[in-house]
């Protein structure tokens, strides 16, 4: 009988409280995580959102997932709907900077997590678990002094080809860029435009600026790789040699960015991981242990030169 008594005791001191932290917010069932993505415009994006449903199923989370079409309107209805079914955590790869802060309140207060991906915000660090991403102001210092160290210090002029306005990446890669050119001042940025972060756009912005005065511009500085490729495209049909007339130089590291290197069309791409999959459910679960996480989980990045690129290069690349 004391025995029983013992093993009921022990039962309701450990396994009881184990069944509350284990189980969902909805009963027993495997946990359910919100995924507001920004759009799949491009690669990088497909290969992030594969990323994270991959890894959703391999630790047999059941994940609810929201394209935002590039309309931070749609990403927050997207959260709110989260919240409202009730999800264990979220994971958000917000579009713009600034914006958020009332629907992560509504989170906190619903007691639901909420871990960033790819992208950082304005807002109080308490209203996330954390942010993971890329340093994006190195990116853009990488990408210049790779530039300088193969085009020498001018007199270069630079047409931009800019990402999402009012995204981090797009501010910051701008400003990498500039900590790194504002110290020559033979070289400038002659033109600078948005292209959306996509292939479309940035052809048709390099078309104009081709157009307004194709024979001035020495390089283009794209934001993404995806606006390179509208660009080098854009180039050939105007008649230059891109990654000769015109050095190309971009950011992502995608698999399109390695077949334009080792073509030659593309000078430089700087790395920047899509695969946020295994980090941002590591997080979760972290947030959902009660364990505290730095503010930022930085991913490192690398570069590729044109003349790094062989087949087997292009081979390794996993996205
Ligand atoms: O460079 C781009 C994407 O936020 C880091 O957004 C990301 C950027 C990435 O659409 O291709």
């Amino acid at each position: 009988m004391k025995k029983v008594f013992m093993a009921l005791i022990v039962f309701a001191l450990l396994v009881v409280p184990m069944a509350f932290a284990e189980g969902a917010a909805d009963g027993d069932g495997p946990k359910t995580v919100g995924f507001s993505q920004t759009d799949n415009q491009n690669p990088w994006r497909l290969a992030e959102t594969e990323s994270v449903k991959t890894e959703a199923a391999n630790r047999g989370y059941e994940l609810k997932y929201s394209d935002g079409q590039a309309v931070q309107a749609n990403q927050i209805a997207a959260v709110r709907d989260f919240i409202a079914q009730g999800v264990d955590g979220i994971i958000l790869a917000p579009k713009t900077s600034t914006g958020w802060e009332p629907v992560l309140r509504e989170a906190q207060e619903a007691g639901i997590p909420v871990v960033l991906v790819d992208r950082d915000i304005e807002a109080p660090k308490d209203l996330v678990v954390t942010f993971i991403g890329s340093d994006f102001i190195l990116e853009g210092e990488m990408v210049a002094e790779i530039m300088i160290e193969d085009l020498g210090e001018g007199p270069l002029n630079v047409a931009e080809l800019q990402g999402q306005p009012g995204a981090d990446p797009t501010i910051d890669r701008k400003l990498g860029f500039e900590n790194i050119i504002n110290n020559y001042p033979n070289i400038n940025i002659t033109m600078s435009q948005t292209g959306e972060f996509n292939r479309t756009q940035g052809k048709q912005v390099m078309e104009a600026f081709l157009q307004a005065d194709g024979e001035n511009i020495d390089v283009v500085y794209a934001h993404n790789d995806d606006m390179a490729i509208g660009a080098i495209q854009a180039i050939k049909e105007y008649g230059l040699e891109p990654g000769k007339d015109i050095y190309v130089a971009s950011i992502d590291g995608v698999r399109d960015a390695f077949v334009a290197m080792k073509a030659g069309d593309l000078n430089v791409s700087v790395e920047c991981t899509p695969l946020m999959g295994p980090s941002a459910f590591d997080a979760l679960e972290s947030a959902w242990a009660g364990i505290e996480l730095p503010d930022w989980v930085i991913n490192e990045d690398g570069a590729y030169r044109s003349t790094d690129v062989d087949q087997a290069v292009l081979d390794s690349r996993k996205y």
